[in-house]
C-alpha cells in the first residue's frame, strides 16, 4: 500500500489551507505554521519522490539548486536578504515530514547561535 500523502502533498493539492507565497512547476513555498524565527518559510519541491535533502541532491541536483535560489529570493522579499537555510534530516535531527523541504529562517536572528 502506498504511503499516506504528507502534509505538503495535501497543501500542493489544495486539500488543506496554507499561506502560499510562491509556486511554480516544481516548487511551492509556504509560511511555516509554527514559526521559529520572525520570518520562517518552507520551500518544498512538489515531487514526493525525495524524503530528505541527501536523496534530492543525489537524484536531482538542479532541483535542489532551484530550491536554494527560491529561498534566496524569498529571504530578500520577506526580510533583509540574510537567512538560514535548514534541512532537518532524519527523525533524530527533528525532521517530522519526510518530504524534502528547506526551512528559510530570517529576520532578527540571534547573533552567533545556531538555535
Ligand atoms: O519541518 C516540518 C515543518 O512543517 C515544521 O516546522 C512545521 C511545519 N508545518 C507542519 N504543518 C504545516 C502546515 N499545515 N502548514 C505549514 N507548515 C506546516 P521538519 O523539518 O520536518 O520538522
Amino acid at each position: 500500500m502506498p504511503d499516506a500523502p504528507t502534509i505538503f502533498e495535501r497543501i500542493i493539492a489544495r486539500e488543506i489551507p496554507a499561506d502560499i507565497l510562491y509556486e511554480d512547476d516544481t516548487v511551492i513555498a509556504v509560511r511555516d505554521i509554527a514559526p521559529q524565527a520572525p520570518v520562517h518559510l518552507l520551500v518544498v519541491p512538489k515531487t514526493a519522490a525525495y524524503p530528505d535533502v541527501a536523496s534530492l541532491a543525489d537524484a536531482d541536483p538542479a532541483l535542489l539548486a532551484h530550491v536554494v535560489e527560491v529561498a534566496k529570493r524569498l529571504a530578500a522579499e520577506h526580510s533583509d536578504g540574510d537567512y538560514r537555510l535548514v534541512f532537518n534530516t532524519g527523525a533524530g535531527a527533528g525532521q517530522t515530514i519526510f518530504h524534502v523541504h528547506a526551512h528559510v529562517l530570517a529576520g532578527g536572528l540571534a547573533e552567533g547561535t545556531l538555535g
